[in-house]
């Protein structure tokens, strides 16, 4: 419910009890730039606390922050934009969820002329939460795209994670944080994981240190959080963590008092394995929009009709896994390579009414590429993928358009930069670019029979055959490409994939485990993370994909959709066997 109809945007009385007192004695304008007077602050501020509920937001364009403002207004606040530096140094709070690459961060920044507005505000310690890229602004400089000088608010560097010993990088997922004692706005976090998306991260320091709220264990210990004051940042995500991320943001806009739901004590040491519920979605014959699921890919009933399989709606399915616990959630578009997606506005509806409730990552894919419509307009892929992240994905997952960029890029063996594969990752990061893999399995004798990348099975094929090779298909498993799933999944990790969705159209709705003769193939040979996908049947099969290959989640759609089994029976499973996931 939005708690703040009755209060205007300038509300005099509009301080939370966070405010510093600091405030008053640190506002100085060596930075040379004017600041409206002090409004009169004394009791009444705490008074006012609980109604303030106005908090600022500087969305300076380069991203989706949308998922920031849906936690923001379902915790009852209201937004108001930054359009001017004054609005920054007018602001009682402000959130900077920073999105994109460090360089063009700052260039928008400085451009808008908000660079200096940031660093008084932040100087004199006025309330700030920093995000992602908004942690890392507060330092010296980053190394992403160069040495780029941040506002040199806290002394140290952001630097790439170090990938040379085969750390999967981007570090995506959740993981544990060590907390330090008294660190405010992070004392419902102690044993949660949080979520994290990024490839770089500000190291801790000598220097630094006493800005340090908490760090992570991912490679080497980096910077999870800093705080100092009333200026807070984390390099998480708080809006994609869950009830636990909900009520960081709960502490850091309202008065101690009023945060009343805490999470329950967690177990939390290091990266979680993620359990993903899966949503195909396409339109019935009768046009509505349902989640389907199919048959190694086939999803029409067995019978006269032959009509889709209904398994529910998306919006309430999606709402119900993150209740359940998921840790993400999957959207595919199945029908995506022959609709145009932006002409399907149901599935942007489908986004934006998710993510208004669902407070953990969601991917969407399907119909990803370059598109001409009715009238003739030409669509870029990059535009397509623009009104997925405006509708609330926080990544897209490409299929057939990707089969078709590896095989130029291993034919010529040059980057053309223009496949939507590499545009997308370029503008949004390479963390937000899932490609998604439909490979089929083909029993061959021997490793020579193939100029593909092959891998010995464990069960023999029907004819004694030792060894398979899988041919990526496109089009949903309508046509086989001369490409294998290793060549591809290669090609597209240098092409700027940030994970791969890894799917098997053998196993796919067989509920009779994931193919790991490939997850192991796949996930060995990149050094992006890997979802195991396709074929899980039982809390057992979960367990055996994490005990045998390096996929860092594992997907599963038919299980959860028929409430065959739940996902908290998956969890419970796997941390019995001492696989550490998100409780
Ligand atoms: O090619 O960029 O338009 O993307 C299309 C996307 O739609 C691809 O990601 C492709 O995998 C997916 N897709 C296309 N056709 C189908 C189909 O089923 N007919 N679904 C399809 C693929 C695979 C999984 C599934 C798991 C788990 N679905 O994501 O959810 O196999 O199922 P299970 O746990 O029940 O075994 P583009």
């Amino acid at each position: 419910m939005e708690a703040s109809s009755v209060f205007s945007l300038h509300s005099s009385v509009s301080f939370s009890s966070a405010q510093p007192l600091l405030f008053l004695r640190c506002r100085d304008g060596n930075l040379g730039l004017k600041f409206k007077p002090l409004r009169s602050r004394s009791l009444s501020v705490r008074a006012a606390s609980n109604g303030d509920s106005v908090v600022t937001l500087l969305d300076y364009g380069a991203g989706n922050v949308r998922s920031v403002r849906n936690a923001i207004r379902y915790l009852g606040f209201d937004i108001k934009d930054v359009q001017t530096p004054e609005d920054i140094l007018n602001a009682n709070r402000l959130i900077f969820p920073g999105v994109g690459a460090f360089a063009s961060m700052m260039d928008v920044l400085n451009g808008k002329g908000l660079t200096g507005a940031l660093q008084a505000y932040v100087k004199e310690d006025r309330p700030f939460l920093g995000i992602c890229l908004g942690l890392q602004l507060l330092f010296e400089h980053s190394t992403e795209n160069g040495q780029v000088n941040g506002l040199g608010v806290i002394p140290g560097v952001v630097d790439r994670f170090d990938s040379s010993n085969g750390l999967q990088v981007p570090h995506i997922g959740w993981n544990a944080l060590k907390v330090r004692e008294g660190s405010g706005i992070l004392d419902d976090v102690r044993n949660h994981h949080v979520y994290f998306v990024h490839s770089y991260r500000a190291v801790p320091s000598e220097d630094n240190k006493e800005w340090v709220s908490s760090t992570c264990s991912y490679g080497d210990d980096f910077i999870a959080s800093v705080g100092r004051g009333n200026v807070h940042a984390v390099q998480f995500h708080p809006e994609k963590s869950g009830d636990v991320g909900l009520s960081i943001l709960r502490r850091f806009l309202s008065s101690e008092s009023s945060v009343s739901k805490k999470p329950e004590e967690g177990k939390a040491s290091k990266l979680a394995k993620r359990v993903i519920a899966c949503l195909d979605v396409r339109a019935n014959d009768n046009g509505d929009l349902v989640v389907t699921k199919g048959d190694q890919y086939d999803v029409r009933e067995n019978t006269e009709g032959n009509e889709v399989r209904n398994l529910g709606k998306p919006v309430d399915l999606a709402g119900q896994y993150y209740k359940d616990g998921a840790d993400e959630v999957s959207f595919l578009n199945i029908t995506g390579f022959r609709d145009f997606p932006l002409g399907d506005l149901p599935m942007l509806q489908v986004l934006r009414y998710t993510s208004e409730n669902v407070f953990v990552p969601l991917t969407v894919g399907g119909g990803i590429r370059d598109f001409t419509d009715a009238n003739g307009r030409y669509y870029t892929s990059l535009e397509v993928a623009a009104e997925y992240f405006r509708s609330g994905a926080d990544k897209i997952s490409i299929g057939s358009d990707a089969v078709y960029a590896a095989e130029e890029y291993l034919r010529t063996g040059v980057k053309t930069g223009k496949s939507s594969l590499e545009q997308i990752s370029r503008v949004y990061g390479n963390q937000a670019v899932v490609v998604s893999i439909d490979p089929r399995r083909v029993y061959i004798h021997s490793p020579k029979d193939v100029k593909y990348r092959s891998t010995k099975v464990a069960k023999p094929g029907p004819n004694g055959e030792e060894y398979a090779w899988y041919q990526c298909t496109v089009k949903g498993g309508r046509e086989g490409r001369p490409i294998g799933a290793y060549e591809l999944a290669k090609a597209v990790e240098d092409l700027g994939a940030g994970e791969i969705l890894l799917n098997c159209i053998d196993c796919d709705g067989q509920g009779k485990g994931f193919d790991i003769d490939l997850i192991e193939l796949i996930s060995d040979a990149v050094s992006i993370p890997v979802i195991a996908s396709s074929g899980a049947g039982a809390p057992e099969h979960f367990f055996e994909v994490f005990r045998k290959t390096n996929a860092s989640a594992a997907l599963a759609a038919g299980i959860f959709h028929r409430k065959e089994v739940p996902i908290q029976s998956v969890k419970e499973h796997l941390l019995n066997e001492g696989i550490e996931v998100r409780v």
